[in-house]
């Protein structure tokens, strides 16, 4: 539903939706976080109730503090820094997760390959009958832009193949995601290794899910913080997840086998 539609809607009287929280992981995205900041504030200038956006920033040391702040005057944005080490993706979305001020969240990325005009979409989504509701770059009318470079789209697809047995998603490895932290499991259970946070919570919670297609953009500007060792961690977050799959499966397989006994 467009944002004119949704301004209509909620004048009409149906039920105001709930504030949301959006949460932004970030490494070294100065250069991206005055658009990203603009274009959210665009997106939900008709959004009818409460937002507030966090950036979640692995001590990156390149100004983006300075950036908030000044635009922390006049929008409801604020970083935190984590500085933990090792960075780490996924713990930095949960962190923010943890501090949002509301139950209703979306994660993005902060380089802009996740369209902010397509928030409203996503919460529009995100309703009873679901617990999270995906930007899928893998549904029909989603559209990848062709820029994004075929390397990138292949281990993408890869990737994606490898996850999907995991859960009832087309595109598990998105990173823009919305969700009602009261469906969440325990987030103290919650240990992702890399940079899969949707599917670790897809995952682990056996959430329901919703896809709604979207515009997938190459980063904006800035460098990617995508290495090999993401390709390792995002392995063994596989492995982890699968583990107890396997351990099932040839538990059951055991049990069937006791009652026939030897032939
Ligand atoms: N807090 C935190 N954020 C990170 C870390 N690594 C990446 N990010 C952020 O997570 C988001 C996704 O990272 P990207 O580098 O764009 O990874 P990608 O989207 O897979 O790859 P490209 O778009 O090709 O660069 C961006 O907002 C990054 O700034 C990290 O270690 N800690
Ligand atoms: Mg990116």
């Amino acid at each position: 539903m467009g944002q004119q539609n949704l301004r209509v809607f909620y004048d009409q009287g149906f039920p105001m939706p709930d504030p949301v929280s959006i949460v932004v992981p970030t490494f070294r995205e100065a250069a991206n976080i005055p658009s990203l900041l603009r274009r959210v504030a665009a997106a939900l200038s008709e959004w009818p109730t409460e937002w507030e956006l966090i950036l979640v920033d692995d001590d990156s040391n390149d100004g983006s503090e300075t950036v908030v702040a000044e635009w922390g005057c006049r929008l409801p944005v604020r970083m935190e820094i984590r500085r933990d080490a090792p960075r780490d993706l996924s713990r930095s979305v949960l962190l923010g997760m943890r501090l949002a001020r509301f139950d209703r969240l979306v994660v993005m990325d902060a380089d802009l390959s996740h369209p902010p005009e397509q928030i409203p979409d996503l919460l529009a989504a995100l309703e009873p009958d679901c617990d999270i509701v995906v930007g899928s770059r893998y549904v029909s009318d989603a559209r990848v832009d062709p820029a994004w470079g075929w390397s990138r789209a292949f281990l993408s697809r890869v990737g994606t193949l490898m996850a999907r047995p995991l859960v009832n998603c087309r595109d598990p490895l998105s990173g823009f995601f919305a969700i009602d932290r009261r469906t969440l499991p325990d987030l103290d259970e919650v240990h992702p290794l890399g940079y899969k946070i949707a599917l670790e919570l897809m995952a682990r919670g056996k959430l329901r899910v919703r896809e709604v297609p979207i515009r997938f953009d190459p980063r904006s500007r800035g460098q990617s913080k995508l290495n090999w060792r993401t390709h390792v961690h995002f392995l063994r977050h596989l492995c982890r997840l699968y583990a107890p799959r396997v351990g099932e499966t040839v538990r059951k397989t055991r049990l069937d086998e006791k009652p026939g006994d030897a032939p």
